[in-house]
């Protein structure tokens, strides 16, 4: 039977840690639906619309990856579209807090057989977030290497503009 799962974010951008994710999880399962996420928390840099084109780009080798970007509960989505899994990465105590706070919720309402599976973090992406990359960017400093080539262009692009 196919197994298919989803990985969540809000990948605003994607970074090369979440790139790391999506390579070694793609591995795991026979499709991987990487699903941009609008989080209420967050004023985010690139559109949704933005995020997804960057993503499917920097994606496109991997010939079982897709990209959709959806509104409102993770768990409603996540039931209509039978997925097995969601996929989540670790970076650091900081994010277990969270992330089982996250998954024991979304444990009460996924359908049965759904389960949450997280990936640690490759030590050389460990110290890697959106937010940083966004803030060393906006001062000109340099992350080569930290984010794809296109993104950072992108990035670049946003805080000349
Ligand atoms: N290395 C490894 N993993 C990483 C790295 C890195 N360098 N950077 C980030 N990650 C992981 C994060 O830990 C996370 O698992 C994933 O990649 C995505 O990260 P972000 O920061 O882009 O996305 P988040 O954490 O802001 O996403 C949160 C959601 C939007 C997914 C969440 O808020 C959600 O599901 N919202 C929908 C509403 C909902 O259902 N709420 C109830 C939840 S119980």
């Amino acid at each position: 039977m196919t197994k298919r799962a989803l990985y969540t974010g809000s990948f605003d951008p994607m970074t090369n840690g979440h790139l790391d994710i999506i390579t070694r999880s793609s591995k795991m399962f026979d499709e991987l639906v990487v699903g941009v996420i609008v989080n209420p928390n967050k004023k985010p840099l690139f559109t949704q619309e933005e995020r997804v084109k960057l993503i499917e780009e920097v994606t496109a080798d991997l010939h079982n990856v897709t990209v959709e970007c959806f509104d409102g509960l993770l768990a409603d989505y996540v039931n209509k579209n039978h997925f097995d899994a969601v996929v989540r990465g670790l970076r650091a105590t900081s994010d277990f807090e969270y992330e089982i706070q996250m998954a024991q919720m979304n444990a009460c309402l996924f359908d049965k057989g759904i389960e949450s599976v997280f990936l640690m973090t490759s030590p050389r992406y460990s110290f890697i977030s959106s937010s940083m990359i966004k803030e060393v960017v906006s001062l000109n400093g340099c992350v080569d290497g930290l984010v794809p080539e296109i993104i950072l262009k992108e990035i670049k692009a946003k805080y000349t503009n």
